[in-house]
């Protein structure tokens, strides 16, 4: 049955909880029947389902006296259950705090420590971690299906919370860390008016509707996999196939059932080198949306060659949400990501803070009711991040052609994207240079067909001693989440400065690259 988009024009809900939960509960209660989400396990929810699991939820919250703006940090894997977990927070105006489960220990110390939740969902194999690295932590429940300490057993005796919290739209929704060039990660308080104004903007620009499957590959700790995928399914009635892994042949195998799918540049790639990409694969997919990396134009190609598809690039940010998108109906570039989104102001600047004219790289800077309020208790950060007028300061690169398409030409800030995790080499030449056998290191990113970038270690040992290069490889796994390790490691006698001491990573990128 075609039922095009749930929602009618006229109605705008200003937070995601008026648009989930009021609109199940007063405008279509219908939709409470629709399937949104089977799992590649065959587990299925119904939006009912959503609903029931998350007032469950919200009754242990009720139970544990949570108030409204308290902090619930989430450590948990890809499941059903988390993304009711962070919806059960939405619900009862909680903050939640999502963690990716590769963190490491003094990386949790320092989230845990920051957020300073009053609840922390995690799995069992980390309970009595978590419970020894927050000794004052009020609450610590696991996401088990069942069990002895499980939210689900702590919600098979709580009253469940049917009503949801209402919240302004300028309330903190959530927290999501994003790693700073320089210093400790920063919080992103993200409110529920970000996530609602994005997600609307969204679903009309990139044409969902409840008949739309969404093939959901994507981690749901981030931005990408938890905002912009999810809600796009949640916010017009839709069906997201969940796939735990992100797995190749997985999403080959689910692909026929599906009309959309997002992504990041290594899954295209992944897709493209499986051999088994085909036309008929994707015989009822509408969509291949791709992301939180640069897409090679090549891959862009390759892949129109194989599917007939054009990918549709777009460009975000944890702090902003989605800003440019390539179209759905018009061109979609190549290397490009689009226009700016509908209400998104987006403006390239010089150096000088004059704008950059056509074509000219620039200082790419955001204005709109997609960016974030603030760096959770770092007032100064956050005024750091910001013009005088009010842009938030993206530190990328970029510039626009006279039909408004802009390219990101690059990063100001030293970031490498390796996979769509974005890593930063100062933290990861702290870890190494900890390494008592290192006088010094650099870090760099450089090409690698498979994740786009990857982090490679340049380091001078103190003389007459030897480091192998899977030791130190084993040193930054045991400090830092394994996808920030190095992937290559190169040993020097001495790192290239300029004039000022600083060194000269260009020079490293062009030695090595080639
Ligand atoms: C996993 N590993 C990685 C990466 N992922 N190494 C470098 N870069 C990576 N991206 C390491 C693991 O630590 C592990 O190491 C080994 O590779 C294999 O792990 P596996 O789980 O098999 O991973 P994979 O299959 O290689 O995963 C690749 C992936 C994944 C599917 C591309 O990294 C992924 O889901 N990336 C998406 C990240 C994302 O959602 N970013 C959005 C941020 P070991 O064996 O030593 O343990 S939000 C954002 O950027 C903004 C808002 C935006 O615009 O979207
Ligand atoms: P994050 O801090 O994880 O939100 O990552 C945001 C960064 O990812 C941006 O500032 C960009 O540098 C990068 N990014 C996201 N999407 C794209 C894209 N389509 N092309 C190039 N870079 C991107």
């Amino acid at each position: 049955m075609a039922c095009g988009p749930i929602f009618p024009d006229a109605w705008r809900a200003n937070t995601m909880t008026e648009n989930l939960f009021a609109r199940l509960e007063r405008r279509f209660p219908e939709d409470r029947y629709r399937l949104l989400i089977q799992t590649d396990t065959e587990a299925q929810y119904t939006y009912e389902g959503m609903d029931q699991e998350t007032a469950g939820y919200a009754g242990v919250f009720a139970r544990l006296n949570l108030e409204p703006g308290d902090r619930v940090a989430a450590l948990v894997d890809k499941s059903a259950q988390s993304l009711f977990l962070y919806l059960a927070c939405l619900r009862f105006g909680l903050i939640y705090v999502p963690l990716n489960t590769a963190y490491r220990r003094k990386e949790l110390e320092y989230f845990l420590g920051d957020a300073e939740p009053a609840l922390v969902i995690g799995r069992s194999q980390d309970e009595s971690s978590l419970r020894n690295l927050l000794p004052s932590a009020p609450h610590v429940y696991t996401l088990d299906s069942s069990g002895k300490g499980t939210l689900a057993e702590a919600a098979s005796t709580a009253l469940p919370f049917t009503g949801v919290r209402a919240v302004r739209s300028d309330d903190t929704a959530a927290i999501v860390y994003t790693s700073g060039t320089t210093g400790q990660p920063k919080g992103a308080m993200i409110t529920h008016g970000n996530l609602a104004g994005n997600a609307e903007t969204l679903v009309t620009a990139w044409s969902f509707t409840a008949d739309d499957t969404l093939l959901h590959v994507l981690p749901l700790c981030h931005v990408h996999g938890l905002f912009v995928a999810c809600h796009c399914a949640l916010w017009s009635g839709a069906r997201m196939r969940f796939l735990t892994e992100p797995d190749t042949a997985k999403i080959l195998y689910y692909l026929p059932e599906a009309s959309v799918m997002m992504g990041v540049p290594t899954h295209y790639a992944r897709l493209i080198d499986s051999g088994q990409l085909t036309r008929d694969r994707c015989g009822n997919m509408r969509l291949f949306i791709s992301g939180s990396a640069p897409l090679q134009p090549q891959t862009f190609q390759d892949f129109e060659q194989r599917t007939g598809h054009k990918i549709l690039e777009r460009y975000g940010m944890t702090e902003t949400g989605m800003n440019t998108s390539n179209p759905v109906p018009g061109p979609r570039l190549p290397g490009t990501v689009g226009p700016p989104l509908p209400g998104i102001e987006v403006r390239i600047v010089k150096p000088d803070e004059t704008p950059a004219r056509t074509g000219e790289t620039g200082n790419l800077q955001i204005r709109g009711s997609n960016v974030f309020k603030g760096y959770w208790h770092k007032p100064e950060k956050t005024s750091e991040a910001f013009t005088d007028d009010g842009y938030f300061i993206t530190g990328d690169l970029a510039s626009q052609d006279e039909n408004r398409y802009i390219r990101i030409d690059g990063r100001r800030k030293d970031l490498i994207i390796s996979g769509g995790y974005n890593i930063y080499p100062k933290e990861v030449e702290l870890c190494i240079d900890g390494i008592p056998e290192v006088i010094e290191s650099a870090v760099i990113g450089l090409p690698h067909p498979d994740y786009g970038e990857t982090v490679c270690a340049v380091v001078v040992l103190r003389s007459g001693i030897t480091l192998s290069e899977a030791a130190l490889i084993h040193h930054v796994k045991k400090e830092l989440a394994s996808f920030k390790a190095p992937k290559s490691v190169c040993f020097v006698d001495e790192l290239p400065r300029n004039a000022m001491g600083k060194v000269r990573k260009n020079v490293l990128r062009e030695r090595l690259s080639a």
